[in-house]
């Protein structure tokens, strides 16, 4: 048994927390040769909730789990983590905005951001809790001030990568690993543009394979843009165990060298790529250098109706940022 591998989970009693821990707990992400600690921090309230997920977490007797901590203090909680899943946020009140939920979370990103630089060296960062790209950039804007680096911070984007895998493999008749090269340019909100003009199915264009451009430029975004909606008018409550899955999806993607000619989607502060505002948060088709590096795919091809779809969701980013510019 090698290392021991320090993960802080926000929002450690909500329902994407319980459904995370048991798995990153399980070895299944760090590997079985890596033991995991887990430092978990919820607001006060929700401390004694917290306290029988961890029960739980004792009685799976998990092997490789280590070392448990709880607590409502952020510092505490980022000492000495190499990962920070920063799940936790407000929800959204009836009748609030967009705008008055990014304004009544954005603080708490703040706190974190500045928590993570002064506790943690080694950390690299994935931003869950919503809108997870602008709390993204409120926590890097201040990471970065106590010295993390920029690309160290990421907003997650890959359930919607899965949802659009996932549909595209359904049409087409193919299983989802036969889906590749599935980029989500932009939000994570209904603006965001699922690419489908540079996926691939079994190696070949995707767009030659379902060939369908009505339903690959129609129904295939807005299913993919509106499945969380879809999923809360379901079930009564918000996608957990998806998120969680992708969640972890991402950390496997950055720790394990991203396959020859591929890429997947995550959200990190654009440099300028493909036009979009510097400094943004921005989902990109991504790849892993294997060492947890990672660097936005350049150079594909953009049909106008893709660049009209990226120009709208920077432009909700760009609001989103006006919203909370005195916090940055
Ligand atoms: P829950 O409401 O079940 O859990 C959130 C937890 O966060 C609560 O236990 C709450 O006490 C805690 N919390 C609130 N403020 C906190 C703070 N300052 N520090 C630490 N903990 C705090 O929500 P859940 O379903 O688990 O979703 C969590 C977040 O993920 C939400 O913001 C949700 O909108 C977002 N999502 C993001 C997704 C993405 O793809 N980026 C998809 C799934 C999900 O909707």
């Amino acid at each position: 048994m090698s290392r021991t591998v320090r993960v802080a989970v926000t929002g450690a009693a909500g329902q994407i927390g319980y459904a995370i821990l048991p798995r990153l707990a399980s070895g299944e992400v760090f590997g079985h040769d890596t033991r995991v600690a887990l430092h978990l921090l919820e607001i006060t309230p929700a401390l004694p909730a917290l306290e029988g997920v961890v029960m739980e977490l004792q009685d799976c007797a998990f092997p490789l789990l280590d070392d448990v901590r709880v607590t409502d203090d952020a510092k505490e909680a980022f000492e000495g983590v190499n990962w920070g899943l920063l799940i936790g946020s407000k929800p959204r009140g009836k009748g609030m905005e967009r705008g008055d939920l990014i304004r009544e979370n954005g603080p708490i990103f703040v706190g974190q951001g500045q928590a993570l630089a002064r506790a943690a060296a080694d950390v690299r960062v994935l931003v869950v809790g919503n809108p997870a790209n602008t709390n993204c950039l409120i926590a890097m804007h201040h990471g970065v001030k106590g010295g993390i680096p920029r690309e160290r911070f990421h907003a997650m984007m890959r359930l919607d990568q899965n949802r659009a895998q996932a549909q595209l493999a359904l049409k087409a008749g193919v299983r989802v690993a036969e889906v590749t090269n599935v980029a989500i340019w932009g939000n994570h909100s209904a603006t965001q543009y699922p690419d489908a003009e540079n996926a691939k199915v079994r190696g070949r264009p995707c767009t030659e394979v379902i060939g369908h451009v009505g339903w690959l430029q129609g129904e295939f975004i807005q299913t993919v843009q509106q499945r969380g909606a879809e999923v809360i008018a379901a079930r009564g409550l918000s996608s957990a165990a998806s998120a969680a899955n992708a969640a972890l999806d991402h950390v496997r993607s950055v720790l394990h060298a991203t396959p020859e000619g591929e890429f997947f989607s995550a959200a990190v502060a654009s440099t300028g790529s493909y036009g979009i505002d510097e400094g943004l948060v921005f989902s990109f088709p991504v790849r892993s250098d294997g060492r947890g590096g990672i660097e936005v795919v350049e150079g594909l091809e953009l049909s106008e109706f893709a660049r009209g779809k990226i120009k709208a969701t920077e432009e909700e980013l760009l609001e989103e940022r006006a919203v909370v510019e005195d916090l940055l």
